[in-house]
């Protein structure tokens, strides 16, 4: 069978920058995902694959979480970053026990990401014992025996960390969390907390519920559409459909970034035949936002439209939803009409041209859908930024109502579904009490912990046992340095992973990697193939079926392995009924439907044509389960990010051609950048006011209150149009910028998009 052999790690010095496109998806697109493809997972099992990304029998793609339409599904309901995506899963590539025997782990530590994601799929089950220099094979009951005792052995089951990362379906989810609190702890950190945790705080206060308001079909009825703070053309290229769609229904969009991102800025829908001829300007405004803005942002439109109210009474603000629904307005009001918008100008970098143009487009709308990602949410002060974003919108009435709302776009393709599920270190007791009840067990009540406070508990010997179900933890978290010392510092890490990463060269005094399952492969238990069930950015719970025949039959699922775990954790005779769940997912799903709310009848209703959707109760009948019993405007004082003399506000984002920590190549083909990705994005300007050069190689250092010097080397300097003050650099090269106590307010997500760094010419050591 046809398929590339990997490629050999890389050269920065191949690096090389050329003009950042004018135009996102196209030709070019559907052209690299095939060839991505095809290397990766030869002619036959491509067709067969991409056939049934997103399809109703098919599987859900492992891309972004972003919803499928309710209507007519095209023939190829994905996009490049999706095949790519796909492929890095189904290759045949493999990563055996030979493989382990012939690689120390001292050679596997000096390669990068890209060299390890690019071996293949795990084929065994391998251990690492204490002072082995190479992982060796396992078998899956001596492996589980071996967590077993680890976990037994703890003096408090609050010493263990049960990590997820956001691409486990929601039967897995919700058995695995079920394992841990019969255990007997909440430590279940999950991406989630990196990710889009901002979102969820700031929603939960404001409408009593921490998932967006709109769905797919919403995007046709609105006329206008914020986009701030995020990439689609990139990491939810299906958004740009949506956008064409919204547009073509007389939408404006308006793009909120630091960046001129291309596919906001101009796209191609690969999957019309217009793809193929001409393509359509997304955004219809840009605003060129400072790092850290958009809290400014929101103020001032509120204040602009508060005056827009007093130019034309009665017009502007939505009075009868404001009384009837929301709670705070006077002092909302109050602090909105005390904005400075100087200020807001220094803060956003904008003109008051563009905050009116703005203002006057909110106030004359009839339906107005916010969205944010990444962008939002990595700040100090996400959550109050959130807040405000949402103020706008209860202020004009736009929350349960048609082609209205907000829409925080979702990561990873289940996270939102894996909340549901009870993945979360501080679930709501009802939901612990249902769990309690049906399975006579009793769940912890004090709050578990979360991502950041995990890695502390591991650094201070407080967390001894790390078990990530999926993702690449190591990597994917802040402080490099800290973290991985953290992880060192655990008598057993255990990774479920379905390819090498970084979390399994950095790992604890023993360590296993339990090789699963994923999204494409065929799940057979006791002779019947199994389905699972996903939730997307939209509440929209559907099946997900894989049919690939798995690359080693010694992989199994993650269903399988939380339920063999739990046996040989619990022994016979437990109170939930492992064996039976493994067997037939049916049965798990019978389980989430007495547990989980809005999901009675959960067999049925993932089985219906489009699946179901969850309740959501502003959305559904205006009803908002807060504090209050309504809607709460949040009153935040305003917060910014100025930039200190000599330095420079750092974002550290995605490139086109990684899913996280996964690199797929080395393109960034929309920025323009080839060959590498130890890059540093810069204005013009600031490069010669730093005393610098384009093309100059230099380290970034970042500055933290706590004086210690956290250094990444050798970056290129490339002049890219970005505020002044601002730079951009890639996930994961720069985490070991990002201080670990350096978090958002509320929501303790790490700061990820606002690093404060200086650039030091790089001297070659040594
Ligand atoms: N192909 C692909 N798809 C993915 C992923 C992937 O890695 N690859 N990752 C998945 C996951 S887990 C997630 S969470 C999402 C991430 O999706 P995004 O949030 O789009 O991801 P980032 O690359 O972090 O991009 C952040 C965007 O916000 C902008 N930004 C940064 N700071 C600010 C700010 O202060 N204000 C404003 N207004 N904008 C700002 C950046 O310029 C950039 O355009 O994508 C998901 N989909
Ligand atoms: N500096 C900085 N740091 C960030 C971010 C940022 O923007 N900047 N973004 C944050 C965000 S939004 C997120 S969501 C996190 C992501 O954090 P994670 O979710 O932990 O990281 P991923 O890179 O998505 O995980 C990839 C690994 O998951 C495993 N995997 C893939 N599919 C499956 C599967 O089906 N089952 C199992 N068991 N394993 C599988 C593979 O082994 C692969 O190596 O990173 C965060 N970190
Ligand atoms: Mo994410």
């Amino acid at each position: 069978m046809h398929r590339a052999a990997p490629k050999d790690d890389f050269d920065e010095s191949a690096l090389s920058v050329t003009e950042p496109k004018t135009q996102a998806a196209g030709v070019e697109a559907v052209t690299v995902a095939l060839e991505r493809a095809v290397e990766e997972m030869g002619v036959v099992r491509t067709a067969r694959t991409l056939a049934r990304v997103n399809q109703r029998h098919g599987f859900d793609c492992p891309g972004c979480a972003w919803p499928e339409p309710t209507g007519t599904r095209r023939p190829a309901e994905f996009c490049e970053n999706g095949a790519k995506a796909v492929a890095e899963e189904a290759t045949l590539r493999t990563v055996t026990p030979e493989f382990f025997a012939a690689h120390s782990i001292e050679e596997l530590n000096e390669k990068s990401g890209y060299w390890l994601g690019q071996q293949g799929r795990l084929t065994h089950p391998m251990v690492l014992r204490p002072g082995d220099t190479h992982y060796s094979p396992i078998e899956w009951d001596a492996a589980y025996a071996l967590i077993a005792d680890h976990l037994r052995g703890l003096s408090s089951p609050h010493e263990a960390v049960f990590y997820t990362s956001g691409r486990t379906a929601n039967e897995t989810a919700f058995l695995y969390q079920l394992l841990v609190r019969s255990f007997g702890t909440n430590n279940l950190p999950d991406c989630s907390n990196m990710c889009h945790e901002s979102s969820g705080a700031a929603l939960t206060s404001s409408i009593g519920i921490g998932k967006g308001s709109v769905t797919i079909d919403d995007f046709k009825r609105a006329d206008l559409i914020i986009v701030a703070g995020q990439n689609p053309g990139t990491n939810h290229p299906r958004m740009l459909s949506a956008l064409g769609e919204a547009k073509q229904h007389g939408a404006k969009v308006i793009a909120v970034n630091p960046l001129p991102e291309t596919g906001l800025l101009n796209f191609k829908d690969p999957q019309t035949v217009k793809g193929f001829t001409g393509g359509i300007s997304i955004a219809d405004d840009f605003l060129q936002i400072r790092l850290g803005g958009d809290m400014a942002l929101f103020q001032g439109l509120g204040k602009l439209l508060f005056e827009a109210e007093d130019r034309a009474p009665g017009t502007v603000v939505d009075r009868a939803f404001v009384d009837a629904h929301t709670a705070g307005f006077a002092e909302y009001e109050k602090q909105m009409r005390a904005v400075d918008l100087g200020v807001v100008e220094q803060a956003t970098g904008l003109t008051r041209a563009d905050l009116d143009r703005t203002a006057a487009l909110l106030a004359e709308s009839k339906a107005v859908i916010i969205c944010w990602a990444m962008g939002l949410t990595q700040q100090v002060h996400g959550v109050a930024t959130i807040e405000e974003a949402t103020n706008l919108l209860l202020l004009r009435g736009m929350i349960g109502k048609p082609g209205a709302g907000v829409c925080p776009v979702r990561g990873h393709s289940n996270v939102q579904g894996d909340r549901t599920m009870g993945i979360w270190e501080k679930m709501p007791e009802p939901f612990l009490a249902a769990l309690d009840s049906r399975f006579g067990i009793s769940s912890p009540r004090e709050h578990g912990w979360d991502t950041v406070d995990s890695i502390r508990a591991m650094r201070d010997g407080r967390g001894r046992v790390f078990f990530g179900m999926g993702g690449n933890f190591v990597s994917a978290t802040p402080d490099t340095e800290v973290t991985e010392a953290a992880l060192r510092n655990c008598d057993l890490t255990v990774q479920v992973s379905t390819k090498l990463n970084r979390s399994h060269v950095v790992h604890g005094r023993t360590a296993l990697i339990l090789p699963t399952l994923g999204r494409t492969d065929e799940d057979l238990q006791a002779g019947a193939r199994q389905q699972v069930s996903v939730e997307d950015s939209m509440s929209m719970v559907h099946l997900s079926t894989g049919r690939l025949k798995p690359v080693s039959a010694h992989l199994r699922s993650e269903v399988a392995i939380v339920c063999e775990l739990a046996q040989a954790l619990f022994g016979p005779g437990h109170s939930v009924p492992w064996a039976e769940f493994q067997r037939d997912y049916d049965r798990i799903r019978d389980a989430i439907a007495n547990v989980v709310p809005g999901c009675a009848d959960y067999n049925a209703k993932v089985r219906q044509r489009n699946g179901f959707q969850l309740p959501h109760p502003p959305r559904d009948s205006r009803e908002f389960r807060t504090t209050t019993g309504k809607a709460n405007f949040g009153v935040n004082d305003l917060r910014w990010l100025p930039v200190p003399e000599g330095r420079l506000i750092l974002q550290t984002l995605r490139s086109h051609d990684q899913y996280n920590t996964t690199i797929y190549g080395l393109d960034d083909r929309y920025r323009g950048i080839h060959n590498g990705r130890r890059v540093v994005l810069v204005h013009p300007d600031d490069i010669a006011a730093l005393g610098f050069a384009e093309d100059d190689l230099v380290d970034l250092i970042s500055e933290w209150t706590d004086g210690v010097e956290r250094r990444v080397e050798a970056f290129r300097v490339v002049g890219y149009s970005t505020p002044r003050g601002n730079a951009a650099a890639y996930y994961p090269e720069t985490n070991p910028l990002v201080p670990l106590d350096h978090v958002a307010e509320r929501s303790n997500t790490p700061v990820s998009k606002a690093v404060t760094i200086r650039l030091e010419r790089h001297v070659h050591r040594r």
